[in-house]
């Protein structure tokens, strides 16, 4: 029997602004799933990108006074930056500037034109240039763009059009017969009803700018965006040539894409991929919208999350856990910092460090840190070990179906059990008795769950794998394959490593502390009231409000951490006839050194207030982005320490 597979694929992104939260969040399932396929054994291929034409760009491009490529070449290789700091293992990065791609788009080009599918007329109607979608004037809301609500542009001009419409038909007969083919199963509804009410013909070419593949019969006109972006996927094959990686990995298993863009993947790509009589994807998965404190992300609402800041602040693995975890896959989720602190605080430091921290403090109590002989199992122990036995075989099923929340939560039901177990077994009383084969067995099952927890949990939190692997003395994880997901692969004798918690717990409140306390530039207002007095938005103060608020610039003497608080720092601070003491909420964002001599702008009538135990009588002004990235307001030398700011 040949070797099972799986060819997974990300959407190309458009290089038109840094990456987000979002880019994130598919792309990190996409690995994540890549990676589980690759450890059971399957021969995976796994594919994402850059979508580098089009209207979009070449305007973009244009703002900024560079040329289109030199625009992509800089965003492209953020993209690429922070796929590196997030364990991304992709076998592919195709961009469609590449000329592997220029050939492979010319080509379907041209065949489905050489085939009578494409023919030449002239296009009248509406474009969407950020969705880069041509829209008929009956499904325009409001005279907007019914994606993304954004006004639309009347387009004329001549153009190839593709004929969707003659395939209409089959694609609906393909859907029925296919139910995986569109999950989850609300957006195959969606779909189908898209397609039940009339497909147009799909304008497939450009005249009017020329940042784009060339149209291979007719060089004035460029290839629309998305008929090149989709291609992409038989790029990263080596399409149109015959290769054993098109032979081996298409259909593709997964097209993983969000909500949006489902139109664009199961009918313009299905339909190329019919006329060019190839086979079509297994899957098209389109999962949900993560939304910031519940709205939708967007760079004029100034809401958009920077990963790199959230790898900083909180590491790799916290981000990758929330994003599969806490999403509900394929629907909607919210993002935040406090839901996301909440929950590593709960899964990765209370249930899973905890379980590793204390399992090896006991291990270096009572068998100097060396994994004990086991002896007899009692009903208890076969209980766990029953568990953890099938659990690689039931997670495996659960990926199969996409149900990524509830293979995760398999895996943390392992981890409770196994705190359970510590609890039920007690090992502080048998270490007790003279007869230690007891506790050896307690010891030796904790210790070889937590080696299952490890190969289970690497594919979604490969940091998570290597540091429980190193710690319980063993190497080489890499090298381990899915036979050893069974129970009794721990050599006992073998001396492990306790290190420090995996998951050193976040004070929530003191993150939260920090974020209100330093939320100034977002009010319109110079003040930020108190939370529970927020002023509601839109709503104008008066001079007389203002003035009660006492503004002066500081000039900063000294600035120091605060023990157990490493977002904290503490100032000393000079007001021109007074000194005072200030605790600010930015660690994270400056060394103590860089702050000396900064005149800075604080609140002086604020009550005072303690932070840990230390004394702050008033309040810097700074700004942060949503994102948290901080900046405090300083103002220049030649303002004296204690002027008033008004
Ligand atoms: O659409 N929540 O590129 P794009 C969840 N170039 N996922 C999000 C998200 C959010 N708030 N924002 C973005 C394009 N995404 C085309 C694709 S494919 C042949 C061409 C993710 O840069 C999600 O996967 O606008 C979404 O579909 C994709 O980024 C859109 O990326």
């Amino acid at each position: 029997m040949s070797k099972e597979r799986f060819y997974v694929s990300t959407p190309i992104y458009y290089p038109s602004d840094h990456p987000h939260i979002g880019h994130a969040y598919t792309t990190t399932v996409a690995d994540s799933l890549a990676r589980w396929h690759r450890f059971v054994g399957r021969d995976v291929y796994f594919v994402t990108g850059s979508d580098e034409h089009g209207q979009k760009i070449q305007r973009a491009a244009m703002t900024k006074n560079v040329t289109p490529q030199a625009y992509v070449d800089e965003i492209v290789a953020s993209f690429k930056a922070l796929w590196e700091k997030l364990h991304i293992e992709y076998d592919d990065f195709v961009r469609t500037t590449e000329p592997r791609h220029h050939r492979a788009v010319q080509t379907v080009f041209k065949r489905i034109y050489d085939q009578g599918d494409i023919y030449k007329d002239s296009y009248s109607g509406w474009y969407c240039t950020p969705c880069e979608t041509f829209w008929v004037e009956n499904r325009l809301i409001d005279g907007n763009c019914p994606d993304c609500s954004r006004s639309v542009e009347l387009v004329e001009e001549e153009s190839y059009f593709f004929k969707l419409s003659k395939y209409s038909s089959r694609l609906l007969a393909y859907i029925e017969e296919h139910p995986e083919f569109i999950q989850p199963e609300s957006r195959r509804k969606e779909m189908v009803n898209f397609i039940k009410s009339g497909l147009e013909d799909l304008c497939v070419s450009r005249t009017t700018f020329d940042w784009g593949i060339p149209v291979p019969i007719d060089e004035g006109h460029v290839i629309y965006v998305w008929f090149d972006a989709l291609t992409n996927y038989i790029t990263a094959l080596g399409y149109p040539e015959e290769t054993e990686l098109m032979e081996q990995f298409w259909p593709a298993d997964l097209h993983l894409v969000g909500k949006e863009i489902m139109r664009f993947h199961t009918i313009i790509w299905p339909i190329i991929l019919m006329a060019l009589d190839l086979p079509l994807p297994k899957t098209v998965f389109g999962h949900g919208w993560l939304l910031f404190d519940s709205d939708k992300m967007s760079k004029s609402k100034g809401n958009v999350v920077d990963p790199l800041i959230l790898i900083d602040d909180f590491g790799v693995d916290p981000i990758r856990y929330f994003l599969m975890r806490e999403i509900s896959f394929g629907q909607d989720g919210n993002f935040s910092r406090r839901a996301l602190i909440e929950r590593t605080n709960a899964d990765l430091a209370n249930d899973l460090g905890n379980l590793l921290n204390r399992t090896l403090s006991m291990l270096d109590r009572y068998f100097d840190g060396i994994v004990p002989q086991p002896d007899k199992n009692n009903e208890i122990d076969q209980a766990i070990i029953d568990f953890a036995n099938n659990l690689a075989t039931s997670v495996d099923a659960l990926l199969k179906d996409y149900k990524l929340n509830d293979a995760l939560a398999a895996i943390w039901q392992l981890v409770g059990r196994a705190n359970k177990y510590v609890d039920e077994r007690a090992p502080w009383n048998l270490a007790k008795l003279d007869d230690k084969s007891e506790l050896g067995t307690v010891m030796y099952n904790l210790l070889e769950v937590l080696r299952i927890v490890a190969l289970l949990v690497k594919s979604f939190l490969p940091e998570t794998g290597d540091a429980i692997w190193n710690q319980l003395g063993l190497n080489d994880i890499e090298s381990q394959d899915f036979s050893q997901v069974t129970w009794g692969h721990l050599n006992p004798g073998i001396q492990t490593a306790k290190g420090d918690p995996i998951f050193p717990r976040i004070d929530v409140e003191e993150e939260m502390e920090v974020e209100s306390q330093v939320k100034t530039e977002k009010s319109k207002s110079k003040v930020e009231p108190k939370k529970e007095e927020k002023a509601p938005e839109g709503v104008v103060i008066g001079i007389e409000d203002f003035a009660k608020v006492q503004l002066a610039v500081a000039e900063i003497l000294e600035a120091g951490p605060i023990e157990g608080a490493d977002r904290l720092l503490k100032l000393q601070i000079d007001l021109g006839n007074e000194k005072r003491q200030l605790v600010a909420g930015i660690a994270k964002h400056y060394a103590p050194n860089e702050l000396i001599g900064r005149r800075i702008v604080v609140v002086t009538n604020l009550k005072p207030a303690k932070l840990r135990g230390e004394l702050s009588e008033g309040m810097l002004l700074a700004a942060t982005s949503p994102d948290g990235k901080l900046e405090i307001v300083t103002v220049s030398n030649a303002i004296p320490a204690g002027s008033r700011v008004s």
